[in-house]
């Protein structure tokens, strides 16, 4: 196992990973800009090395810096966290080529994955099912327009370089099928400097179900079963679950196997993601593998009770992965929110500004993964995810009402964050149905924003809940009395009585 590694991220996964090494016994290294001297990352881990300018191109994405603080300080391996240089293949093969090993799979894996096109063509010839449509190289408008209408609509145009929905357009008859290539291809060209598209079936509220792979240096590929993943807002995911509300076992064993397969084609290590779409009748498409350890993959460790950072660093040092496929079981239920610095009765516009108060939730079965507290400054910098609250029980049901819970104990002061609204989301009935579709929030929360919560709930309910941790029960009261716009209304079922 290594002894010392440096961590190239920052926040609540530095933080993760960290851990995970504290627990092994590996030493680690911290990285950090100018802006950061405080964070809870630098504090945690046994030393940390300034990078200067905050900017990220200056900062987490500058690989000549990153490897020579490593070097200097002897990091045997990097973990590269996710985002940043998460699937960069340059900076994999630049950590190798040093002599430092890249906690994550070989470069070319990333490179082929990082290919949309490329990592379908991959998936469709090893037998895996891929959304019918056209992937070629032929690029003028009488091929695509020839091809669209083979595929028939509605049907979907991506940008080949895309991600986030930029370069999209969906088309749902012939008549605006040319216009809506052109556009595609204008947009892609400014978004990405490469207009290739490529078409495909438009699937109507599709589903995004991905699967956790493990996958060691010998050959020995396993699954950890499915993340429902599919609340997002504007392709940013904010609440994940597992199991699906809609998976079964003959589906989830269909999935697990194609999942397998997809990694053990490309010669995969580590750990990684095969996302699928599925529709209604619960068919299923591969869309890409993520090459690295997602922001979710507590609610995978939550129902299975395996450590898949830890496992990362095992694989990554060479170990065997000894975990049988039979073996395996998911347990209870658990959900992921993702707390965000954003102002969702503004346009969900990012919030920065000083955390004059950070009370996290506890209690049983509730995890924080968190990198922020009291104090810390939030900056313009970096994404605005501050934390990610977990909640695992017996049941979807239970889980819901806990997360709930301990959404509503949740105290962010100083700046504005989310975290009414995902509460809002887990109560709405849609979402205790299980109908939970790509385009839920657009369908149940689209004008959310600008009509009746015009008011900073967020910011007063974290106020009401931290009043409640400071004051006396005869304060709380007669404060609640004195406010006829008391935000306890919003703090919901569970009132907090204050102490005696
Ligand atoms: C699709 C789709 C339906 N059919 N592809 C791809 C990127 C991801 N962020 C969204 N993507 C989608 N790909 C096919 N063949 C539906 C989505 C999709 C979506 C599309 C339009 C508007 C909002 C959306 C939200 C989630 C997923």
């Amino acid at each position: 196992m290594f002894h010392k590694i440096l961590i190239a991220n920052r926040g609540e996964i530095a933080i993760r990973i960290i851990k995970a090494c504290q627990e092994l016994g590996i030493k680690t290294i911290a990285i950090y800009s100018d802006v950061e001297t405080k964070a809870p990352h630098v504090l945690l881990a046994d030393e940390a090395v300034n990078l200067g300018d905050p900017t990220p191109i200056e900062s987490y994405l500058s690989i000549p810096k990153i490897i020579k603080i490593a070097k200097a300080k002897h990091a045997e391996a990097i973990h590269p966290g996710y985002g940043f240089l998460a699937e960069n293949p340059d900076f994999a093969e630049t950590c190798n080529k040093a002599g430092i090993k890249f906690i994550g799979p070989s470069p070319k894996v990333i490179s082929l994955m990082g290919d949309k096109i490329a990592a379908k063509k991959t998936m469709e010839k090893a037998g895996v099912p891929v959304i019918p449509g056209y992937h070629g190289p032929n690029q003028d408008t009488e091929t695509l327009v020839k091809e669209g209408k083979k595929i028939g609509f509605p049907l979907i145009i991506k940008a080949a370089a895309g991600g986030g929905g930029k370069g999209m357009r969906i088309v749902n008859s012939k008549d605006t099928l040319v216009d809506s290539i052109d556009s595609a291809k204008r947009e892609s060209k400014s978004s990405f400097g490469n207009d290739t598209v490529f078409i495909e079936k438009y699937l109507e509220k599709p589903r995004h179900i991905e699967f956790q792979i493990l996958a060691d240096e010998h050959g020995h590929t396993i699954h950890l079963f499915e993340r429902e993943c599919s609340i997002q807002r504007r392709h940013q995911k904010i609440i994940e679950e597992t199991p699906s509300p809609v998976m079964t076992p003959e589906l989830r064993q269909k999935m697990g196997k194609a999942a397998v397969t997809a990694a053990k084609t490309v010669g995969y290590s580590n750990a990684g993601t095969i996302e699928f779409m599925v529709d209604k009748d619960l068919n299923y498409y591969f869309m890409e593998m993520n090459t690295r350890l997602q922001v979710e993959h507590p609610i995978t460790e939550m129902t299975t009770g395996i450590d898949i950072a830890k496992w990362q660093l095992r694989i990554a040092s060479g170990e065997k992965l000894t975990l049988q496929q039979d073996a395996l079981f998911q347990r209870g239920h658990a959900i992921e929110c993702r707390i965000y610095a954003e102002d969702p009765t503004n346009g969900f516009l990012p919030s920065v500004g000083t955390l004059l108060k950070v009370e996290e939730p506890a209690g049983p079965n509730i995890r924080v993964d968190s990198g922020i507290s009291t104090g810390l400054v939030i900056s313009p910098y970096y994404d605005p995810m501050l934390s990610k609250l977990i909640t695992y029980a017996e049941n979807r049901e239970d889980c819901i009402n806990k997360m709930v819970w301990a959404l509503s104990r949740y105290v962010i002061l100083g700046i504005t964050s989310n975290i009414y609204f995902l509460k809002t989301v887990l109560e709405h009935e849609q979402f205790h149905n299980g109908n939970t579709t790509t385009h839920f929030i657009d369908d149940y929360f689209k004008d959310w924003t600008v009509s009746k919560h015009a008011l900073p709930v967020d910011a007063l309910i974290s106020l009401a809940v931290y009043d409640s941790m400071h004051s006396t029960k005869e304060e709380i009261v007669r404060y609640k009395e004195a406010d006829p716009h008391s935000p306890w209304k919003h703090v919901g079922r569970w009132r907090i009585s204050g102490r005696e």
